[in-house]
């Protein structure tokens, strides 16, 4: 079934807990908010899909534009493709970044997940890849606390699950916390780990060439945003100054913020964010731009869509695993051997654990 017509939607909030507290130099969180999205569809199908937009201050205005989004895509058959464009054309006068690229982006998804659910295919195959496996960071701690405690956290961010790679959150404000936080890491890990760090765009550029001058020679396997994520100019004086590649996507609404990026030569290694960079559709586009700039490409959270997008992409380079939707999640992923696997299911393979969703609900809306 190649089309779909959406019939109604729920579209819920909730607010989980962080295993641990994310404080990065984009702040300090100690709970997660989540919106999930089931979209029903009178061919009998129910896709799901879901977004974790950081401010659950954001979560009443991003459930509603949603299910505005929804609305209006009703009543007629349309492929994913289709309908991603058709929402963007829809809330182009709101903008094309922030709520409006979340909205888009969280039905996107769900629409890719209905289509592989209708076809019976696991949404890798779908997009005509196979299922399989893909290899791993572990991204769910080292972020920016007591440097003493880093070590340790680096060998259970390890042992759990297999990693031979981790991420640390730098971007302190003396050089000197910055290198006390990896000697701290690196002599926990050995050397035969890769260890990424990410600044969080916490400098300008003149004191991001600095810092990443002063950490050029630690064997870092990249430099993650050390400026503002749309500064073309900045990338490309940082990336003929420093050897260490640099690594930025995460806050890209789109193909055109990568082609920006790598026309100016100013990029090695991207990242995408399907909350962001436009869903499953946006990746897609995003990852034929990559293949043809020759960046290497990975995910920035959402592993659970991420795993079937990097297995379809030609210069696929890291999944960033992280477990944070895991409490609300039927079946989470599990990673073996350093490797997350793609469900052998229809779909993403995302199913909500109901009990779970109730008890951490903050608001919901239903529509049809
Ligand atoms: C990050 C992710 C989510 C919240 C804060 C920071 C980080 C990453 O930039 O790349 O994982
Ligand atoms: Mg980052």
């Amino acid at each position: 079934m190649a089309n779909l017509t959406v019939h109604s939607l729920q579209v819920r909030a909730v607010s989980v807990p962080l295993r641990r507290t994310v404080i990065a130099a984009i702040g300090r969180f100690e709970q997660w908010p989540l919106v999930l999205i089931d979209i029903t569809f009178e061919e009998g199908v129910t896709g799901r899909s879901y977004v974790s937009p950081y401010n659950a201050s954001a979560l009443p205005s991003i459930v509603r534009e949603v299910v505005a989004v929804g609305d209006l895509l009703k009543g007629r058959a349309t492929g994913a493709v289709d309908a991603f464009d058709a929402s963007a054309a829809a809330l182009n006068p709101i903008g094309e970044t922030g709520i409006s690229a979340i909205a888009r982006s969280a039905i996107d998804m769900a629409m890719w997940d209905a289509l592989g659910r209708a076809a019976n295919l696991p949404l890798v195959e779908l997009l005509g890849g196979s299922i399989g496996t893909f290899r791993a960071y572990n991204s769910n701690g080292l972020w920016r606390h007591d440097p003493n405690t880093l070590g340790e956290e680096a060998a259970e961010l390890l042992a759990d699950g297999g990693f031979t790679a981790v991420k640390l959150r730098l971007g302190n404000e003396h050089l000197a916390d910055d290198l006390r936080a990896i000697r701290s890491v690196r002599d926990a890990i050995g050397d035969g780990v890769d260890l990424m760090v990410d600044f969080n765009q916490a400098f300008g550029v003149g004191d991001a060439i600095r810092r990443c001058h002063e950490l050029d020679d630690q064997g870092l396997y990249w430099f993650e945003e050390p400026i503002d994520y749309s500064d073309v100019h900045g990338y490309a004086a940082l990336a003929r100054s420093v050897r260490t590649p640099l690594q930025v996507g995460e806050n890209f609404y789109g193909a055109r913020d990568l082609y920006n990026l790598a026309a100016a030569g100013s990029v090695h290694y991207a990242m995408a964010d399907l909350e962001r960079i436009g869903g499953v559709t946006g990746w897609i586009r995003t990852a034929g731009l990559a293949a043809a700039a020759g960046v290497q490409l990975s995910n920035h959270l959402y592993p659970e869509f991420a795993v079937h997008l990097l297995r379809t992409s030609s210069t696929a380079h890291w999944l960033e695993w992280v477990d944070w939707a895991d409490p609300i999640l039927a079946d989470p992923l599990r990673p073996v051997d350093g490797h997350i696997a793609t469900p052998d299911k229809p779909g993403a393979g995302i199913d909500w654990d109901e009990e779970q969703v109730a008890r951490h609900l903050l608001h919901s809306a239903t529509t049809g």
